[in-house]
C-alpha cells in the first residue's frame, strides 16, 4: 500500500475524531514534510480533510469511501474478500494489480479496489472512464478449475451477479447484453473484463474486473449517448460500499453454483435478465461479422445464432449490436 493510501486509511479509521500529525508520523514512519504533501495532494483530489494546527487533521464525509474496512464490515461472504483487499486511493488499473497478485500466488478471493483509475482498461485497447468516489473499480483474482474455452462463462456469470446487485436498486431497469454489459435503459451502466492466465488445458488464474457507475453525474462526450449510471437512473445517489459487498455476496454465491452444478442454472438466469433473446443482432469479432437472431447461449457462454439461410453460428467474443 502507498503511504498516501495508508494516510487515507488511518484518518477515515479515525471516524471523525482528530488525528495529529505527530501520530500520522510515527504510524508510518514518514517526517513531517511527507504527511503535510500528501494531506494536500489528497485535499487537492476532493478528500474532504480538514486541518487546525494544534488538533492536525480530521476526514468528513468518509462515510462512502471503498477503504477495506468498510468493505468488511457486514460483508456476507465466505471467501470472496475474506483474504486480502488491496486498497488505492488511485491507481491505473484494478485489472493490471491483480493480475499481477495473481501472478505471485495470491489466493482465490483477493480483491482490488480504487477510487479512481488513471488507465481503467475495457477490452481490447478500450479505456474504461474511472472518475474517483464515483463508481466501483474493483478486481477479484478466482483460481477456477475449468477449461479454458468455457471461460466466456465467467463473464457471463459475474453479469448474473451484478444483474442481481443491481435488482434490488429501486427504480432501475437493467438488462444483460452479451457478453460483458448490464444496460439500464439501453446505456452502459456496468462493465466486465475478465482476464486469465493459462498452462495447456488449465487456467492459472482469472481477473473479474467490474466497472460500475454509480455516484457519476457526467460522462466525457464521446461515451455520453451511451453511458449511464445509477444516480442519472434513478435521481438517486447510492452508497457505493452497499453495492460493492452485495455483488461480491452474488458472485460468491453465483461461484459456489457453477462449482457444485455447472453452468446450467446461471445459463437459465442470464436468459431470464438478458434483453437479446430472439433479437436480430450483428456481432463484430476480431477477423469478421456475424448477422442472425440470437437463439440460445450455449454451456460454454457462447452465443447461438441464426442467420437467413437457416444455418447456426457459434461466437465466443464480440460486440453486439441490435439491428
Ligand atoms: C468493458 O469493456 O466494458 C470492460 C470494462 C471493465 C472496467 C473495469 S473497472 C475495474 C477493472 N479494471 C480495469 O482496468 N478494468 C476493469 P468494453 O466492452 O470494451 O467497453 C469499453 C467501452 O465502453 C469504451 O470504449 C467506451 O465506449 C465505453 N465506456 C468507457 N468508460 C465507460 C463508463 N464508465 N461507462 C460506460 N461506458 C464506458
Amino acid at each position: 500500500m502507498t503511504t498516501r493510501d495508508e494516510l487515507l486509511i488511518h484518518l477515515e479509521e479515525a471516524a471523525g475524531n482528530w488525528v495529529s500529525c505527530e501520530s500520522l508520523c510515527d504510524k508510518l514512519g514518514v517526517s513531517r514534510s511527507t504527511v503535510l504533501k500528501h494531506i494536500s495532494r489528497l485535499k487537492d483530489d476532493g478528500y474532504a480533510i480538514e486541518s487546525v494546527p494544534d488538533k492536525g487533521y480530521v476526514l468528513r464525509e468518509s462515510f462512502d469511501l471503498l477503504v477495506p474496512r468498510k468493505i468488511r464490515e457486514g460483508l456476507q461472504t465466505e471467501v470472496f474478500g475474506k483474504k486480502d483487499i488491496i486498497y488505492f486511493t488511485e491507481i491505473d488499473s484494478t485489472n493490471l494489480k491483480a493480475k499481477g497478485l495473481a501472478a505471485s500466488g495470491a489466493p482465490e478471493g483477493t480483491i482490488v479496489i480504487s477510487e479512481k483509475q488513471a488507465k481503467g482498461r475495457g477490452r481490447k485497447t478500450r479505456g474504461w472512464f474511472s472518475p474517483p468516489r464515483d463508481g466501483i473499480y474493483l478486481s477479484l483474482i478466482l483460481r477456477p478449475n475449468i477449461a479454458p474455452r468455457s471461460a466466456p462463462s465467467m463473464t457471463l456469470l459475474t453479469a448474473v451477479a451484478i444483474a442481481e446487485t443491481l435488482l434490488s436498486v429501486p427504480g432501475l431497469e437493467i438488462a444483460i447484453k452479451w457478453p460483458n454489459d448490464i444496460l439500464a435503459r439501453g446505456k452502459k451502466l456496468a462493465g466486465i473484463l475478465t482476464e486469465m492466465s493459462t498452462t495447456g488445458e488449465r487456467i492459472d488464474y482469472a481477473v473479474v474486473g467490474l466497472g460500475l457507475n454509480v455516484n457519476t453525474a457526467r460522462f466525457p462526450d464521446e461515451i455520453k449517448d451511451r453511458a449511464t449510471s445509477i444516480l442519472i437512473e434513478t435521481g438517486q445517489r447510492v452508497r457505493r460500499g452497499t453495492l460493492a459487498k452485495e455483488y461480491l455476496k452474488w458472485h460468491e454465491e453465483y461461484y459456489g453454483v457453477f462449482q457444485r452444478i455447472g453452468f446450467e442454472p446461471i445459463r437459465k438466469r442470464w436468459k431470464e435478465l438478458t434483453n437479446i433473446m430472439g433479437q436480430q443482432v450483428t456481432v463484430e469479432t476480431i477477423d469478421r461479422e456475424y448477422t442472425g437472431e440470437v437463439q440460445d447461449i450455449d454451456d460454454g457462454g457462447a452465443l447461438i445464432l441464426r442467420d437467413e439461410t437457416g444455418g447456426y453460428q457459434r461466437v465466443i467474443f464480440g460486440d453486439v449490436t441490435l439491428r
